[in-house]
């Protein structure tokens, strides 16, 4: 056999090495295109209603785009070292790719998101859906448009109920001189400084300790938050006052996201709508009727472990108080200050949107 001539040789083993580059090199540059991890900013730990949302939204992500998108929740606001109201300029600037946060969270950066903190201003989940999906909730989206913010979808916290360890609240003259920890939100020092208790305000991180070492009477969160954090441990009252809600967004940097290929942002859009939908259901369930925990049932094969929070609580030796329209009024009445002075802040406008929203 004639030995193979030294050119053909070489060019053997250039085509053969071109197509290895091929085989191997492109899916690697295709796959350099996305990070190994998305960073997710989470203010709450993982056993939180919110937190469970967190997960479904990263497990979502990496199922609908194929392993490409890998969203690792940081709980905790690890990445900001508890510092919650950091969340929205920490993804504006992308030093954190996303979050899954409240609307006080985000407040700092998007003072419009105050509108959803107004004191008892919206009440109803009907109410807070209206508003969501009106005018009121685009001019929030449109606000994060123009700070370089993408928001994806609603989820939530909830209706904010307020407990302590002294006296079961019905009126606002029992506020009085309570120490009630607030996330430190001018809006929340100002309704509790106006109903007569002594608001301080702390990170949630700091606030558990707060609790439990008693440095503080009071608090107000969501069920989705009482019942993991236990706050039965710390407080035996809690008023069931629906005095103001926190939705969440979920949300991505901006720049990072419109250089996403389509498709994949269709997955990870599609995957915050549904774990969005999945967490509203888990952080509304017992408190609508059947609605929410068939929704869980029906459409994500989700039995809640409790399924009737104000029920737990009392089984927790809580007492529970709800308000009749009257008390609600006396309420409503001694914050219409703080309401006329914030409204003034956000503008006339967007409180005007919000009412026309809920009038719908
Ligand atoms: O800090 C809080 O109270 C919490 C956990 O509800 C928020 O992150 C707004």
């Amino acid at each position: 056999m004639a030995p193979i001539r030294k050119p053909l040789l070489q060019g053997i083993v250039l085509a053969i090495a071109g197509i290895m580059l091929a085989v191997y090199c492109v899916p690697a540059v295709q796959a350099a295109n996305f990070k190994k991890e998305y960073k997710l900013q989470v203010n709450v730990g993982p056993s939180f209603y919110w937190g469970i949302g967190a997960n479904k939204f990263a497990d979502l992500a990496r199922e609908k785009t194929d392993g490409r998108i890998n969203i690792k929740p940081y709980f905790g606001s690890a990445l900001l070292k508890g510092a919650q109201l950091k969340s929205a300029q920490m993804v504006a600037k992308g030093v954190i790719d996303c979050a899954y946060e409240s609307t006080i969270n985000i407040s700092p950066v998007i003072p419009e998101a105050n509108v959803f903190h107004l004191p008892f201003f919206i009440n109803t989940f009907d109410n807070l859906d209206k508003m969501k999906a009106g005018q009121s909730g685009q001019t929030v989206f449109t606000a994060m448009g123009k700070v370089g913010l993408k928001p994806l979808a609603w989820a939530e916290n909830g209706f904010r109920q307020i407990t302590n360890s002294k006296r079961a609240i019905t009126s606002p003259a029992d506020l009085e001189g309570l120490r009630i920890r607030v996330v430190g939100n001018p809006l929340f020092m100002d309704t509790f400084r106006q109903l007569g208790a002594d608001p301080v305000n702390m990170n949630w991180g700091d606030a558990q300790t707060a609790f439990q070492q008693g440095v503080v009477d009071g608090q107000e969160n969501p069920v989705g938050v009482l019942i993991p954090v236990q706050i039965h441990q710390y407080h035996q009252h809690v008023t069931m006052w629906n005095y103001l809600v926190d939705p969440l967004i979920i949300y991505w940097n901006q720049k990072q996201w419109k250089a996403f290929p389509a498709d994949i942002q269709q997955a990870i859009q599609d995957a915050a709508r549904e774990s969005g939908r999945f967490e509203v259901a888990l952080c509304r369930a017992g408190l609508d009727g059947d609605k929410s925990l068939d929704v869980l049932k029906n459409e994500f094969n989700y039995t809640m472990e409790v399924p009737d929070p104000v029920k737990f609580m009392e089984s927790k030796g809580m007492t529970v108080s709800f308000l009749n329209d009257a008390q609600v009024k006396a309420f409503a009445d001694a914050t219409a200050p703080v309401l006329d002075k914030w409204t003034q802040e956000l503008g006339t406008d967007l409180v005007e949107k919000a009412r026309a929203d809920m009038a719908q």
